[in-house]
């Protein structure tokens, strides 16, 4: 018997770069999470007796959204929802299940690389049926229906036992109580030579996996431990909590330190690497040598060839706009379309759909391809692997090689946390502003050639996104990207990007700080960041 529960518009809730993230407590009001929903189901496309996804990464909060969530879809008409045993999918197993099953699309619940507890983070994200993160036209109109909306359905019904495999019946709906991992093990193990790893492993290649007992666990298990056959105890911090052991499930300098501390000790192994909350992002550093992720893409770019998922070679490779122009070289040498999109996987879905691009990747620690629509941590953990098998060479003499080749792309992001919004505003206002008079201006050895707010047409269906990043270009290929994030939940967070390319007979092997020490100079006299903020020094240097 479906109910209709009257109810009245929340401000704000307008997913931002990835979904609808906010502190817990506001998504704990009541109607809060229904009414988002709510308004996702009226508006998204669906047909009669549709199935649902609904994955989360196991965060507080998750387990009572997806009880509420599945009451939702039942009296909205969905047929078949699948989930996760336990509330859990990471994000890009969530996008495998989507289109391995057909649905109609899904719901993603995770805040991602934020914190989770009580009082910190909790998100909602709603995917299409490519298994993408739904693109802005249609994140726009789900904005628009929560502005306006009065009333959620649902239907009177016990809450579903999350942990046992099964089905159970809600009102005419169908719910599915999957296993999280399996499915996605096994198209890992169609992408990737694991035979090949599984003999390096047992001629002594060792490796470390943080997975920040965040929603990567049981799928490192699995994958790393059972099926490659690294040693047990590989996995560090395996079991998935709902807080994350109360640190940021972010893999990063800062908040994997023991990591790096692991990999740059004498007794490193080979090969560590990390994810986030949700899964969907990769830190890769090799004994003694820390791989950035813009490096990542163009390093694991050059060599996808050697994983069986990428023998026939890729069509195109993508980028975000403030990642580094490194995948660019690789992408130009083979010959083969090189993009630049906005911040932000749902950029990348067209072009994936089209058969444009093949391998993508952000410099926040986001890489993937083709075999799903998100980006993929252990996607790119496994093609690591694989290179690193095939090759049987380090990670740090893959680096070396390439810059040798290529030339080094420098990089380095600052990140300013929780600012007044109204500082935050008032730098990107003026900053803006200025970008005119900035060509020809000098910064000690450095002159800018171009400054401009990045707009992106997609190529595939033509919609334009304005307002993606104040870029300022130096003479040379040096670069800084002024951005304001959109996944925060706290004030405002501003990013600089900073970059700067030296040629293959460069200096190849310099300290990046030390590199970047000019631009970070510029940065500031550029934006004005100490006067606008007070901050004297970025919150976290990645
Ligand atoms: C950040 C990253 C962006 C990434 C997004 C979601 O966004 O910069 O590259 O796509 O997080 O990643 P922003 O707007 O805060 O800069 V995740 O792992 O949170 O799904
Ligand atoms: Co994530």
């Amino acid at each position: 018997m479906i109910q209709t529960v009257a109810t009245t518009p929340f401000a704000g809730q307008k997913p931002g770069t990835s979904g609808l993230r906010k502190k817990v407590r506001v998504f704990a009001q009541p109607n809060y999470a229904e009414n988002f929903i709510q308004a996702v189901f009226d508006v998204v496309e669906r047909p009669a007796g549709a199935t649902l996804v609904i994955g989360g990464d196991g965060r507080y909060h998750n387990r009572t959204v997806i009880q509420s969530a599945i009451r939702i879809a039942a009296a909205n008409g969905y047929a078949r929802v699948l989930v996760g045993r336990g509330g859990i999918l990471s994000t890009p197993a969530a996008s495998h299940m989507i289109r391995k099953y057909g649905a109609s699309g899904g719901l993603v619940l995770s805040a991602s690389h934020n914190p989770g507890g009580p009082d910190e983070d909790f998100g909602i994200k709603y995917n299409i049926a490519n298994g993408g993160p739904a693109p802005e036209g249609v994140t726009e109109a789900i904005y628009a229906r929560t502005t306006v909306i009065d009333r959620w359905l649902t239907v009177a019904a016990a809450d579903v036992d999350l942990d046992t495999i099964g089905e159970t019946c809600v009102g005419d709906l169908t719910v599915s109580v999957i296993d999280p991992v399996a499915d996605y093990a096994d198209l890992m193990e169609t992408l990737f030579d694991f035979a090949a790893i599984r003999a390096a492993v047992a001629d002594g290649l060792t490796m470390t996996f943080d997975a920040m007992h965040a929603v990567t666990g049981p799928y490192a298990h699995e994958i790393l431990e059972r099926r490659l056959g690294f040693a047990p105890g590989t996995v560090k911090n395996g079991v998935p909590l709902e807080d994350f052991g109360g640190h940021h499930p972010d893999p990063n300098m800062v908040h994997a330190k023991v990591l790096f501390d692991t990999m740059f000790a004498d007794n490193a192994p080979a090969f560590g690497a990390a994810s986030d909350g949700d899964g969907d992002r990769n830190l890769i550093v090799g004994r003694g040598r820390f791989i950035t992720p813009s490096d990542s893409l163009a390093m694991l770019a050059a060599n996808a060839h050697l994983a069986p998922g990428y023998a026939g070679g890729l069509k195109g490779i993508a980028r975000s706009m403030p990642t580094s122009a490194a995948a660019d070289r690789v992408a130009a040498k083979m010959g083969i379309p090189a993009f630049e999109t906005p911040t932000g996987w749902k950029f990348f879905g067209n072009l994936l759909d089209a058969g444009m691009a093949t391998i993508c990747g952000e410099e926040s620690a986001g890489t993937g391809s083709d075999h799903v629509r998100e980006k993929d941590g252990l996607w790119a953990v496994l093609l690591w692997l694989n290179v690193l098998a095939v090759r049987r060479i380090s990670v740090d003499a893959i680096a070396r090689e390439h810059w040798a080749m290529y030339g080094r792309n420098y990089y380095a992001r600052h990140d300013y946390e929780a600012l007044p919004t109204a500082q935050a505003d008032a730098l990107i206002a003026e900053l803006t502003a200025s970008l005119p008079d900035l060509p020809g201006r000098r910064y000690g050895a450095l002159t800018v050639a171009t400054a401009d707010s990045f707009a992106y047409l997609d190529p595939v269906d033509h919609s334009s996104s304005a307002n993606q990043g104040l870029r300022v270009l130096f003479e040379g290929g040096s670069r800084i990207v002024f951005r304001l994030s959109g996944t925060g939940t706290e004030g405002a967070t501003l990013r600089v990007y900073l970059e700067r390319y030296e040629p293959a007979e460069g200096a190849l092997d310099q300290d990046t700080g030390a590199m970047l020490a000019d631009l970070i100079s510029a940065a500031e006299a550029i934006a004005g960041i100490t006067r606008h903020t007070g901050r004297t020094a970025p919150s976290v240097i990645t």
